[in-house]
């Protein structure tokens, strides 16, 4: 399809193709997404003028100040969603349990699993920040959503993407049916196709890990990252996870936040970072592993478990997994 098709245009001609028998929901939720996405888009280039920076008093549940923009992030996703009649719940990682949809809305047949703004600890310093997105058919069948319609593998995702929040905004999804990205204009506020069919290169040369925790690594990972040095690798590490991975993405290479000896699941989470972008990397040729198990095979057991990750270019994740083995 031609560049700078808008990402409406592109939904409804995609579901044609795919779905034949579509009822639209999905192209309606993922639409729905790319509203909330704008909206959070403004705000965050807004952030430094109105007073949004900062921290505020409350706490998540994982016991990280929350920025206001976090706060504002998740109660974007859930307004703008809940109405759609597309959702049966939501889980956040600003949320403790199950976001149920409120009857006072129609309810549908997907569960929308959300980051709603990765690496919040950047927005003060003015680097790209993201949000990430999961979307799961619901396997319940009573009025409410349940534990079991979040708790799926990552291979049984429907959709997942992600908007990174960076010199432009950009919305980069799929379906199953190859990996789509789409910039933003601002002056007419719509997302338009810049990137179609994106294919991450088969190996890259650059590696992307928080050195500062060298000396809590495992042999494996030291004998990787050591070997990456050897080839003359670029190290870059941003330290928000969305645009180091969408960086990787377009050029190739390996982003590893891998368990160490303090945190033995590393910092990530399973299934609203890991699997969304595990997802997104397998439809773009690559891979993602915890370092021995492909991310999206996991069962996952808690809402917000963490996971070792390692994704990026195929032969470089197989590299490190090698590296792990011992060989
Ligand atoms: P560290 C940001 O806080 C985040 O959740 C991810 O976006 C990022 O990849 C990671 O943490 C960075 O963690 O420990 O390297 O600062």
């Amino acid at each position: 399809m031609e560049l700078g098709t808008t990402l409406t245009r592109f939904l409804i001609e995609q579901q044609r193709k795919h779905y034949p028998k579509a009822t639209g929901d999905f192209t309606g939720l993922l639409a729905e997404i790319a509203t909330a996405a704008k909206i959070i888009s403004r705000e965050v280039n807004q952030a430094g003028l109105i007073d949004l920076l900062g921290y505020k008093g409350r706490q998540n549940i994982h016991g990280e100040r929350v920025q206001k923009l976090d706060d504002f992030a998740n109660e974007t996703f859930i307004k703008m969603l809940c109405h759609t009649g597309h959702l049966i719940g939501i889980a956040s990682e600003e949320l403790e349990g199950i976001y149920q949809v409120p009857d006072t809305y129609p309810k549908g047949k997907y569960v929308l699993l959300v980051d709603p703004l990765d690496g919040s600890s950047n927005i003060d310093v003015n680097i790209s920040i993201g949000s990430i997105f999961s979307i799961h058919r619901r396997k319940s069948t009573g009025p409410e959503a349940t534990m079991e319609d979040f708790l799926q593998p990552g291979r049984d995702q429907i959709g997942a993407g992600y908007i990174i929040y960076g010199s432009s905004t950009m919305m980069v999804y799929s379906t199953g049916f190859g990996v789509h990205g789409f910039t933003l204009d601002p002056s007419i506020g719509e997302f338009l196709l810049s990137h179609e069919n994106l294919r991450i290169p088969p190996k890259g040369n650059i590696f992307s890990i928080n050195e500062g925790n060298a000396n809590l690594w495992s042999d494996g990972i030291k004998r990787y990252i050591e070997g990456m040095k050897k080839t003359g690798a670029t190290a870059r590490y941003v330290g928000s996870l969305v645009a180091d991975f969408h960086r990787n993405l377009l050029k190739g290479g390996i982003f590893l936040y891998p368990g160490d000896s303090k945190n033995p699941q590393g910092k990530l989470r399973l299934l609203y970072e890991a699997a969304p972008l595990a997802f997104i990397i397998e439809q773009a040729q690559g891979k993602a592993t915890t370092g021995n198990h492909p991310i999206l095979d996991i069962k996952p057991e808690k809402l917000h478990q963490k996971v070792p990750l390692i994704i990026g270019s195929a032969e470089d994740v197989k590299q490190a997994e090698a590296s792990l083995r011992g060989q």
